[in-house]
């Protein structure tokens, strides 16, 4: 807490005429840390605070200052001078109950490499599907790609994504963490069939484009069968949970923050009621 600022706040609050606070609410500061101030009007300047002369605030944003007067300010959140000062944020960072015809630009949809097919993602009866059998071809087992779909920002950090996830066939599907591009993320895994090298379930790492399995066991999934899906991760730790236990867990610390996403390899499925929590809430 920078005491000068403090002082400032108890001058402001003497002064106000208009409603004024001086609150923490660490959910509504960036992961990069910074002060907020929220504006009469009900929008938020994220900077830092530099100083305050009874009648201005003075806020550097990317390294300019703004002078913003007093009577414009309805509150200030004072976020620190960054992550490693705060606790975690919680709160959902993110929903989608997928009540509406189209998938919207929310979502992006990739292709993996060499694919056999095309995907064919879409959004039926509240549910976000993928009806087909796409598959990358090269070195299919080394992989066990085909199409996957992001969502949400590159820089969000601890958080856990959670879906009701049911696989409609008996390949492969998993969610996305921490994800940056499409050569670049972690990932939860299962498959089934015995054939294509089931079944298995992993906490994998992508990076450069190449897979790394982080941790293992060898058992698969049912088709058919709607899974409580939970990807957590804090920090350097990545946690797997289906159906309320832990099945998996790694540290690895590539990639601190990013995108959510969902993926198949020669599967098809359906993914209902999708949230980002953010810290250690989403366990
Ligand atoms: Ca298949």
């Amino acid at each position: 807490m920078r005491r000068w600022l403090m002082g400032f706040a108890v001058a402001v609050m003497a002064l106000a005429g208009v409603a004024l606070g001086v609150e923490r609410a660490w959910a509504d500061v960036p992961a990069q840390g910074g002060d907020v101030l929220k504006m009469a009007d009900g929008s938020l300047r994220v900077g830092t605070l530099r100083s305050f002369d009874g009648r201005f605030f003075e806020l550097e944003v990317s390294g300019t200052v703004q002078r913003i007067p007093r009577a414009e300010v309805f509150a200030i959140i004072l976020g620190g001078e960054g992550q490693e000062s705060r606790p975690p944020a919680t709160g959902v960072l993110f929903s989608d109950d997928f009540q509406r015809a189209e998938i919207g630009p929310q979502w992006q949809v990739v292709d993996d490499p060499s694919p056999a097919g095309a995907s064919a993602w879409a959004v039926k009866g509240g549910t976000l599907v993928q009806e087909s059998n796409v598959y990358r071809t090269d070195d299919e087992y080394l992989y066990f790609q085909g199409t996957h779909i992001v969502a949400g920002s590159r820089e969000w950090r601890d958080y856990a994504l959670s879906a009701r996830v049911t696989p409609t066939d008996d390949d492969g599907l998993g969610m996305i963490v921490r994800y940056q591009d499409a050569g670049n993320f972690y990932r939860f895994l299962m498959v089934q069939d015995g054939g294509n090298g089931g079944p298995l379930r992993r906490i994998e790492k992508f990076a450069g484009g190449k897979p790394r399995v982080l941790a293992e066991v060898k058992e698969g999934f049912e088709t058919g069968r709607a899974y409580e899906m939970r990807f957590v991760a804090q920090g350097d730790r990545l946690e797997m949970w289906l159906d309320g236990q832990r099945i998996l867990e790694a540290t690895d610390k590539s990639f601190p923050a990013g995108k959510v996403g969902f993926h198949t390899y020669a599967c098809s499925m359906t993914v209902a009621n999708v949230r980002v929590t953010a810290g250690a809430a989403g366990r």
